[in-house]
């Protein structure tokens, strides 16, 4: 199958002040084009041509030459999940199922939100924040690269994307400032809250998360 850049939920200038035009022009319109253009080429005349990205990520993860296919393919599906985890005037605290939830896994809103900046900052170099459903609780976790929960079998809710591109142009080095803003002003958590009643009603499918874990 060919493989196709999503538009972006919202306009291209809608996150400012937050996350510049600018920044979505390169972040989008290149970084996660190229991604796209590349796992195409790459999946050509391969026992992947038909595959549906989730397989694909799943089957190459970890496979000696296999790993630009899994970067690539990996980093098309994080993208388009890191969009749709953003809204313009977002972020701050939850409500509704899941504040509940937050309240169940980390004693509130408060401990999420210090947890979930941990990991952003603390990923050494490039990579991702994520908050996941994991054997039925909510949990925060980071992974380096283009590596991502689907291949742990864990249920993606929210991803922050913490590579330099992500927000260099608008914050330098200042990370911290920009995963502040996340989590203050674009967190969209009705997205968070529709992956979290997908996830309850596939109940992880406990074989195949035991499978994808390698246990
Ligand atoms: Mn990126």
């Amino acid at each position: 199958m060919t493989f196709e850049l999503p538009d972006l939920p919202y306009p291209i200038d809608a996150l400012e002040p937050h996350v510049s035009k600018a920044t979505m022009e390169f972040h989008h319109g290149k970084h996660h084009a190229t991604y796209v253009k590349t796992i195409n080429e790459l999946v050509k005349g391969t026992r992947y041509e038909k595959s549906e990205l989730e397989s694909i990520i799943l089957d190459s993860f970890a496979k000696p030459d296999e790993g630009k296919i899994f970067n690539n393919a990996a980093q098309v599906w994080n993208h388009t999940f890191f969009w749709n985890s953003m809204q313009p005037d977002g972020g701050g605290e939850p409500d509704g199922e899941v504040a509940k939830r937050l309240q169940q896994s980390f004693g509130g809103y408060a401990e999420f939100r210090k947890r979930f900046s941990a990991a952003a900052t603390g990923q050494f170099g490039s990579g991702w924040a994520w908050l996941v459903l994991d054997d039925g609780k909510l949990a925060v976790t980071s992974t380096p690269n283009a590596e991502n929960p689907v291949i742990t079998g864990q249920v993606p809710l929210l991803a922050c994307d913490v590579w330099e591109h992500a927000y260099y142009l608008d914050y330098q080095n200042r990370r911290q400032a920009f995963v502040d803003a996340f989590l203050d002003h674009l967190v969209n958590w009705k997205h968070v809250e529709a992956c979290l009643r997908d996830g309850d009603a596939a109940g992880q499918e406990p074989e195949k998360k035991r499978a994808a874990a390698g246990r």
